[in-house]
C-alpha cells in the first residue's frame, strides 16, 4: 500500500507568507508537495519539496496548461477515507493522499480586468483550470481535506493542525470560503468574456461577489436586523466609495449612518473647487464651493440650520486643524449660541491636527476617511420579488449643455449659478428643486410628491436671498408648469434650468420672457426617487 505519510499540496501564484507556511507544515512533519514555481519558492527557503512531475511521472507540459491534472493529485484529494473500496484503489494505484491543500489562482482579476487593456490571447492563458480543480476537490472532501485559499488563514490552519485552535465547523468553513474564491474568480472571467463579446448591451450579465463587512446594530428602525456587504471587486482595484472608508473615530456605523454618508460624499465628490455639503436623511440641505473652506462649511450651514443639526458634513478636501476647529466651536446661526452637532464628518483627508481636534468634539462623532468613487456603473434597487437595474446617473457636469431659450441671456455669473443649482438638484430626491446663488444652496425642496410644493419649499428656506438667485428642476415643470414657473418668477429668480421636452415647454419659455428671465434647457433630467 501507498504509505499514508502526513501530505500537503501547496500551489500559489500569489506566494506571500509562504515560507512561514512552509516551515510550520515541515515542523509538523507534512511532506510537501508543490508546482514548479511554488516548489522553487519553497527551495529557496531551505525547505525540503516534492515537485509534482514526481508523482505524477509526467513533465508539467502544454506550458504549465497541465500541471496538476491528473489522478496521481486528484485521487489523493478526492478519496473518501471512509469508503475502504477508495482507499485500496488509491493503494493498488501508489497514490499517496492529501491532508491540507493550499491553493491560490493565477491573478485574473488584477491582470485582466483591472490591469485593462491586455491582449485576448493573454487574457485567455490567465485563465487557471488546475488551480480551481484542485480547490473545489478539497473543499468537497474537507471532512478530511483543510483546503486554505487566503494567505489570511495560514496562522489558523497551523493552529488547527497544533490542536490548538478548537473549532469544529473550522473544515467547513475554510470549504465555504474556497468556493467562494472560486465563484468570484469565475464571475470575473465571464464579465471579461462578456465583454469581449462587444457586450455593451443591457442587461449585463454580471453576479457581484459580496462579502460581509459587518454586521449592524439595526436596521433603517431598530427593530429591523441589518448587515452591510461589500463589493470584493473594490478590494482588488482600490476602488473608493463609502464602502471603503476608514473610520478614524467614534461610535460604530448605523444603517442610516451608511446611506446619509454615501449620499453626503457622491454630492460633495462632484464639485471641482473646495467645497463642503451637509446632508440630512440622504438629501444635501447645505451647499457651498468657495476658496476658503471655512467659509464654504459656514454658508453650507447656513443654508438650513435646523436641518443640519444631526446631520452628515462632507468635505472634498482636507480637513486641517483651522477646519476641524471651526467643526467644533461653530454655533448655530439660529440662536447663536448652541454647538452645532454631527453623526459624522467625511473627508478625503485629516492633517494629524485636524483629526485630533476633531476627535475631541465628542466620543460619538464618527469620522470618516473616503477615497474618490470609482464610477459604478450598475445601479440596483429591489422592489417586492425581484431587482431593478440600471446604468448609474453618472453624467459629469462638463457632459451637461445649458441651452438658452428665452429671449434673455444669463450673464456669466447667472449661468454658473445654474451650473451650481444644476449640479445640486443631480443629488436631491425628486420632486426637486434647488436655489442657489453665488456658488452655495440657498435653499431647496425634496420628495414632495408635486413640484410646486417643493419649490414653496425651496422658496420659503431661500427667503430674500432668492433675488437673483437660479434655479433647478431636476424634471421639466407639467401641467402646473403655470404656477411653478410664474411664483417662481415673481419670487425674483433670474434663471432657471430644467430639462425642457413639455408639451409646454412654450407656455415656461412666454412666462420667463415676460418677466424677464432666462430659461435653460438641460435636455437632462436627474430623477432620484
Ligand atoms: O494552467 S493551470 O490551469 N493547470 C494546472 O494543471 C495547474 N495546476 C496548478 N494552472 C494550474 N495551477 C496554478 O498554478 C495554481 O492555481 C497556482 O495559481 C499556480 C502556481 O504555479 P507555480 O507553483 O508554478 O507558481
Amino acid at each position: 500500500p501507498a504509505s499514508r505519510k502526513k501530505q500537503a499540496l501547496i500551489s500559489l501564484s500569489d506566494k506571500r507568507e509562504l515560507a512561514v507556511l512552509g516551515r510550520g507544515l515541515h515542523e509538523l512533519g507534512y511532506t510537501i508537495v508543490s508546482t514548479g514555481g511554488t516548489a522553487t519558492a519553497l527551495e529557496a527557503a531551505d525547505l525540503p519539496v516534492t515537485k509534482v512531475e514526481q508523482l505524477t511521472s509526467l513533465p508539467e507540459m502544454l506550458d504549465g496548461r497541465v500541471k496538476t491534472l491528473h489522478p496521481n493529485i486528484h485521487g489523493g484529494i478526492l478519496a473518501r477515507r471512509d469508503q475502504s473500496h477508495h482507499m485500496e484503489a488509491l493503494d493498488k494505484h501508489g497514490i499517496g493522499t492529501f491532508d491540507v491543500v493550499v491553493v491560490n489562482l493565477y491573478p485574473f482579476y488584477e491582470k485582466v480586468t483591472a490591469g485593462g487593456n491586455i491582449e485576448f490571447e493573454d487574457g485567455i492563458e490567465n485563465i487557471d483550470i488546475g488551480g480551481p480543480a484542485m480547490i473545489r476537490a478539497a473543499a468537497k472532501n474537507h471532512k478530511d481535506v483543510l483546503v486554505v485559499v487566503d494567505s489570511g488563514d495560514y496562522p489558523a490552519l497551523l493552529e488547527f493542525l497544533k490542536g490548538i485552535k478548537e473549532d469544529e465547523l473550522f473544515r467547513r468553513k475554510l470549504a465555504w470560503k474556497a468556493f467562494q474564491h472560486c465563484a468570484s474568480y469565475d464571475s470575473a472571467v465571464s464579465e471579461w468574456l462578456w465583454r469581449q463579446t462587444g457586450g455593451e448591451k443591457f442587461p449585463p450579465d454580471f453576479t457581484i461577489p459580496l462579502s460581509l463587512k459587518s454586521s449592524l446594530r439595526y436596521g433603517e428602525n431598530p427593530h429591523q436586523k441589518a448587515a452591510f456587504y461589500v463589493d470584493k471587486r473594490l478590494d482588488e482595484v482600490k476602488a473608493g466609495g463609502i464602502a471603503t472608508a476608514v473610520q478614524h473615530h467614534g461610535k460604530e456605523m448605523s444603517y442610516n449612518n451608511y446611506l446619509d454618508a454615501d449620499a453626503a460624499w457622491n454630492c460633495v465628490s462632484e464639485f471641482k473647487s473646495p467645497t463642503c455639503v451637509i446632508v440630512k436623511h440622504t438629501n444635501p440641505c447645505g451647499v457651498a464651493s468657495r476658496n476658503d473652506i471655512l467659509e464654504a462649511y459656514r454658508l453650507a450651514v447656513k443654508a438650513d440650520p435646523v436641518s443640519a443639526f444631526g446631520g452628515i458634513v462632507a468635505f472634498n478636501v482636507e480637513v486641517d486643524e483651522s477646519l476641524a476647529r471651526e467643526i467644533r466651536e461653530f454655533r448655530s446661526p439660529t440662536d447663536g449660541e448652541t454647538r452645532m452637532f454631527y453623526e459624522i464628518v467625511v473627508a478625503p483627508k485629516y492633517s494629524k491636527k485636524g483629526l485630533e481636534v476633531l476627535q475631541g468634539k465628542s466620543k460619538t462623532l464618527r469620522i470618516l476617511e473616503a477615497s474618490k468613487n470609482e464610477r459604478e456603473k450598475l445601479s440596483l434597487r429591489q422592489v417586492g420579488g425581484g431587482w431593478l437595474a440600471q446604468d448609474s446617473d453618472d453624467l459629469t457636469p462638463e457632459e451637461i449643455q445649458f441651452n438658452v431659450v428665452s429671449e434673455k441671456q444669463p450673464t456669466k455669473s447667472e449661468l454658473s449659478d445654474a451650473e451650481f443649482a444644476w449640479l445640486c438638484v443631480k443629488h436631491v430626491k425628486s420632486n426637486a428643486i434647488v436655489i442657489a446663488k453665488n456658488n452655495c444652496m440657498l435653499g431647496m425642496g425634496s420628495g414632495q410628491p408635486n413640484r410646486l410644493e417643493s419649490l414653496r419649499i425651496a422658496l420659503r428656506k431661500s427667503g430674500e436671498e432668492v433675488k437673483g438667485a437660479a434655479l433647478a428642476s431636476d424634471a421639466f415643470f407639467p401641467f402646473a408648469w403655470k404656477d411653478a414657473v410664474e411664483e417662481a418668477c415673481e419670487n425674483g429668480v433670474s434663471v432657471i434650468a430644467e430639462p425642457g421636452g413639455s408639451i409646454r415647454d412654450k407656455d415656461a419659455v412666454d412666462c420667463c420672457d415676460k418677466y424677464g428671465v432666462s430659461l435653460l434647457f438641460t435636455n437632462v433630467r436627474h430623477f432620484k426617487h
